[in-house]
């Protein structure tokens, strides 16, 4: 249900079920989980692109395998928490490549990542409202995050459809691109960052994220561990050198 490769070290998930818009399925949510533990550990991959095949990025769960009495806080503990835990927890960047609408679960999806291209045929949909259901996979946590409260319960009481030039004046895409230049701009800022200090990126995000956790004193502490971690890289050493001598780096990652 999803297609895996990797390429200039940038790993490709695609979300493979086009004629359901690339509903999740529970084999789905198996199949994200699993590509993206294999790209944290695969040390030519130094970014990560999740995208979908077709019109569409992601339309959320598959309704039509869903039945009546279902436990739905079940079905999210048991498939979507993890799927969504494992990418918080991914230290090289993920970049959400929204070539089309992403709906619900789809929506949180891409919102869980790091950066969200959006083509500029896509659009985002908090789908819950309209069907009497809460936002979920993290949806709020990080909707609010990323463009403030009142926009986040906004978009999710009204549940209608947010276009790409909306997403990008609301800050919820990184980067609106047009149809003709989609593949090769979206490979292209992968392979940028991919090209960063690898090491600095999974650090960046993770203080980024403790920073909402811990006190100032406490968080000080943390940051000045991730520094010497930091220090310690060979990017680091490339970063000062290369600086010194007037050049551009060559990160390796490590
Ligand atoms: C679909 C779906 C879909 C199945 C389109 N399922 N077939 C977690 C835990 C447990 C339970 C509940 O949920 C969750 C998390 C969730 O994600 S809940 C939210 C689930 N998603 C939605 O409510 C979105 C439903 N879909 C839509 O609103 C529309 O399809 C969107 C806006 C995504 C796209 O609209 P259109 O471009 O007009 O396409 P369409 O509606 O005509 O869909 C095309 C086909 O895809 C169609 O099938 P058909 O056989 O008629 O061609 C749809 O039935 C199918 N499809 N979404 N989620």
């Amino acid at each position: 249900t999803i297609k895996y490769s990797v390429e200039n070290g940038v790993a490709w998930l695609t979300l493979n079920r086009p004629d359901k818009l690339n509903a999740f399925t529970s084999q789905m949510n198996k199949e994200i989980q699993k590509a993206i533990k294999i790209s944290a550990g695969a040390d030519e991959v130094r970014a990560i692109i999740i995208t979908g095949e077709g019109r569409a990025f992601c339309s959320g769960q598959d309704l039509s395998d869903v039945d009546e009495g279902m436990n739905l806080g079940q079905k999210l503990r048991e498939d979507y928490g993890p799927m969504m835990e494992q990418i918080a927890n991914c230290e090289k960047p993920i970049i959400a490549g929204v070539n089309g609408v992403a709906a619900g679960a789809g929506f949180s999806l891409a919102l869980a990542c790091d950066f969200r291209l959006v083509s500029e045929k896509a659009s985002f949909l908090n789908a819950f409202v309209n069907i009497g259901l809460i936002p979920d996979s993290g949806n709020l946590y990080y909707l609010s995050r990323i463009v403030g409260h009142a926009k986040a319960l906004e978009l999710s009481l009204l549940g209608e459809k947010v276009t790409a030039g909306e997403a990008k004046n609301i800050g919820l895409a990184t980067k609106v691109i047009g149809v003709d230049e989609w593949n090769e701009h979206l490979k292209a800022f992968a392979e940028n960052i991919a090209n960063k200090p690898t090491k600095a990126i999974g650090l960046i995000k993770r203080y980024l994220e403790a920073s909402y956790h811990l006190s100032l004193e406490e968080y000080l502490k943390e940051e000045a561990e991730g520094q010497r971690i930091a220090g310690l890289t060979k990017d680091y050493a490339e970063g000062v050198a290369a600086f010194t001598e007037k050049r551009k780096a060559q990160f390796i990652g490590k």
